[in-house]
């Protein structure tokens, strides 16, 4: 008897994406978790493909990450974006999940740090989106798997902190114990996604793309490895005020614990609920967000290339 495998453990890169790489030009990964479970429909579409937009006018390469017919897909069409963002049932798919959404030939959207994996394997320093896992409050034992992910695989992930439904001091301090530098783009500050400031301070503050770049370099050139944090606030005209939100995440958190909510349904269950009770305010400060990390991440990708000397 023979047996064939029925998968491949490459990428399979977009026409583009590998037009951008054979050029030396800059490429920005993209999640798919935040299109299928962070953001409703219609606005995710939308969002998703803004975004794209967004990284070619700063002169990069967009690619969006996700699994399709169990491929590790680098750079969507936008039919495939639209079923992403359409469907209701697309698997929620992290470190763990890999694998198995792979082996079944399944669809799935890519967390933080499935994408840092998949972009990683594709050749792909930089990565944009909107918050990342953490801590969360109240189970300390449940830690996101893209605090592991940024500890150890070497991608370049901007974003703009995480929702304070997370535990943050304890997320910061996962993240020193692991070795992860979290660089303030223009902040002194960690940013809370929807507010602009935690109180808890970053590591060290940049404030050209250049300037991260040459941090982000150094931690892979010295052979540390591993992922680099980059953290730039919400713009201020679209940020959320503080009091307001601290309410919305006590009511969201009290819903969670009465239903039982838990492991990898938690984070999207706190996310469609603070949608809920702020209203269109948080919609329009999340999309805000992911568009300043996309430029952010396209102009750290160019620098990239400048730091190790492709572009000039
Ligand atoms: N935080 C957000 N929006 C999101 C997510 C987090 O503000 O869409 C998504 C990201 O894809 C992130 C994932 O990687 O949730 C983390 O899920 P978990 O906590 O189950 O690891
Ligand atoms: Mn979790």
């Amino acid at each position: 008897m023979t047996y064939t495998l029925k998968y491949s453990n490459r990428p399979v890169l977009h026409p583009q994406v590998v037009n951008a790489m054979t050029a030396n030009q800059p490429v920005v990964a993209l999640e798919s978790t935040l299109i299928a479970h962070g953001l409703p429909y219609p606005t995710n579409l939308e969002t998703a493909l803004r975004l794209e937009d967004v990284i070619r006018a700063e002169g990069a390469t967009p690619a969006t990450i996700a699994v399709l017919s169990g491929q590790l897909r680098v750079g969507l069409n936008k039919a495939e974006l639209e079923y992403l963002a359409r469907s209701k049932n697309i698997r929620k798919v992290s470190r763990r999940d890999l694998p198995i959404v792979v082996a079944q030939g399944g669809d799935g959207a890519t967390t933080v740090a499935a994408t840092m994996w998949i972009a990683a394997r594709a050749g792909i320093d930089v990565f944009a989106t909107g918050g990342i896992g953490g801590v969360h409050r109240g189970y300390p034992f449940d830690v996101s798997a893209d605090l592991p992910e940024l500890a150890r695989t070497e991608v370049a992930v901007v974003c703009a902190g995480a929702k304070s439904i997370l535990d943050l001091p304890r997320t910061l301090e996962w993240l020193e114990t692991w070795g992860v530098p979290v660089i303030g783009y223009g902040t002194d500050e960690f940013p809370a996604f929807y507010t602009r400031s935690s109180g808890l301070p970053v590591d060290v503050r940049v404030d050209t793309p250049l300037a991260a770049a040459e941090i982000i370099h150094a931690r892979w050139d010295l052979g540390l490895g591993g992922g680099v944090l980059i953290v730039a606030p919400v713009p201020a005209e679209a940020a959320l005020p503080a009091e307001g939100m601290e309410e919305a995440i006590t009511q969201a958190l009290a819903a969670a614990e009465e239903q039982g909510i838990r492991g990898k349904a938690l984070t999207p269950f706190l996310l469609a609920r603070i949608a809920e009770i702020t209203g269109g305010a948080s919609l329009r400060a999340n999309i805000a967000l992911l568009e300043n990390n996309a430029a952010i991440a396209a102009r750290i990708a160019r620098a990239m290339g400048q730091v190790i000397g492709v572009i000039k």
